[in-house]
């Protein structure tokens, strides 16, 4: 709402624009055939509406721009990384910054150097390229979310949240010595997009103090997640959006972050820390992966535009309008039938398939088979996060264990579409809704060793 009681317009107007295609049906059919019915494969230019992701898709702002032209491409200690230095430290609180290629590189070069064959790992909820990293080492990584956090229909403000009491108790049954760090996922992504409270943060760092157990935050969506704070966490209603990212990464030992995400660019990341030895290995295995410590993988240009981005990022009109306009298009896909996760995160909507198509079973993957008819009635593009993605198989029984969230994700990149955009996608669920009990499921006819939601291809049933 604006202060004259009118819904809030996009807070920015638009200054270069991008001509989005136009596809039949029958185009879009013999498209997502070609790609193996997995949406990752269809050529960009073929979606009408592309949710596939709010990772690296943001537009960037004007600021940003010129930024880019303002990039020192000297190989080592350029003044953009200077910049972003103080801009992370002046942000986030913390010593030592190391710039990566993105978010999975930062995770790479953290649990590389952290975390060994018997490492175990707690979160709320790794994402999976992080849970991939961590296994990848041949370490442990296990979730913990609140019980809450499983229930796609109960209203819980903070369903991010760690549970702290299984904490507690698995530090005591591994030992607090094979627990290099502690993870915590700000928003919970693999969970909804659903915020931690400040509350949650706070007691974690309690809880592992006493073990000397590192805390580190997932930070792609911090800005976002410190918004819900102060919408929904009593006494931080008249805190600004950087007191509430201080205070958060206050009781951070460290973070990774993919500024692809809050830090609103197309390309970038970091990781951050306070532990002086931690950072110093970090650094000798950047050089060997990703760069020279002061780029990292990355151009002076970038360096510059995730500087102002990270800036543009707690700027409160944005994140009101930004959470707003999620929460609408989620309001209005309920509103037409489709069981929507609740409440609303942060960066896209997550419907509820297990719901909404009760009749496929998992192993046939239901939600793969709702991206395929988004794509096919609409060309717009969604993200299966459930059996696809996140399957395990037990590895003491070799049993194949769903996830207990069956869910597709609209994710709204940043800055990017109108409401008219958004509106569309409401319409094209509205057709789906009168004949979702046609919808068949699928079967996999390729899978990679590790993340094969990426590649994998089907066939329908
Ligand atoms: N997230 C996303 O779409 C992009 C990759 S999957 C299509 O949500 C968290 C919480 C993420 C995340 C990426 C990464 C990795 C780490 N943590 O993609 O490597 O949501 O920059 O970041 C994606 P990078």
């Amino acid at each position: 709402m604006t202060d004259n009681g009118a819904p809030m317009p996009e807070p920015y107007k638009i200054k270069v624009v991008e001509p989005i295609a136009a596809t039949t049906r029958e185009e879009r059919q013999a498209i997502l055939e070609a790609a193996g019915y997995n949406v990752f494969g269809i050529p960009a230019e073929k979606v009408f509406v592309d949710l596939l992701t709010d990772s690296g898709t943001s537009a960037m702002s004007d600021r940003q721009w010129s930024g880019i032209m303002m990039g020192d491409e000297a190989y080592a200690c350029s003044r953009n990384f200077y910049r972003l230095t103080e801009t992370v430290q002046r942000l986030f609180g913390f010593k030592h910054i190391l710039p990566t290629h993105q978010g999975r590189a930062a995770e790479h070069i953290l649990f590389a150097t952290i975390a060994h064959s018997d490492s175990q790992i707690p979160s709320n909820t790794h994402f999976d390229t992080t849970r991939a990293n961590i296994e990848h080492i041949g370490a442990t990584a296990v979730d913990f979310m609140i019980p809450e956090g499983t229930d796609p229909e109960t209203y819980h403000p903070f369903k991010g949240n760690i549970d702290l009491e299984r904490v507690e108790e698995f530090i005591k049954e591994v030992g607090p010595e094979v627990i290099p760090i502690c993870m915590l996922t700000v928003t919970n992504n693999a969970g909804g997009g659903q915020p931690v409270s400040m509350e949650n943060i706070r007691s974690l760092k309690e809880l592992l103090r006493p073990h000397n157990i590192p805390l580190f935050i997932d930070a792609c969506r911090f800005a976002e997640n410190a918004y819900f704070i102060k919408e929904r966490e009593a006494g931080y209603g008249t805190h600004t959006i950087p007191e509430i990212v201080r205070e958060m990464f206050s009781y951070a030992d460290g973070c990774t972050i993919s500024t692809k995400k809050d830090g609103l660019v197309n390309i970038g990341g970091f990781i951050a820390t306070n532990i002086d030895d931690l950072a110093e290995a970090m650094r000798n295995l950047l050089i060997l992966y990703e760069g020279f410590p002061t780029y990292g993988g990355l151009a002076g240009r970038d360096l510059e535009a995730m500087a102002i981005g990270l800036e543009e990022a707690v700027d409160e009109r944005h994140l009101a309008y930004r959470v707003a306009q999620v929460r609408m298009f989620g309001e209005k896909l309920a509103g037409v039938g489709v069981p929507v996760l609740q409440p609303i995160g942060g960066h896209a909507v997550y419907i509820d398939v297990k719901r909404f198509l009760p009749h496929i079973p998992q192993s046939k993957f239901p939600g793969q088979a709702l991206t395929t008819a988004l794509y096919i009635e609409g060309g717009i593009r969604a993200v299966e996060l459930g059996t696809v993605a996140f399957t395990k198989v037990d590895p003491e029984t070799g049993e194949t264990v769903y996830p207990l969230l069956e869910l597709v994700r609209l994710a709204v990149p940043r800055r990017v579409y109108t409401q008219a955009h958004l509106d569309y996608v409401v319409q094209v669920f509205a057709e789906i809704v009168k004949r979702k009990d046609e919808l068949r499921g699928l079967r996999m006819t390729y899978e990679a060793p590790f993340l094969r939601h990426f590649t994998a291809r089907f066939e329908p049933i």
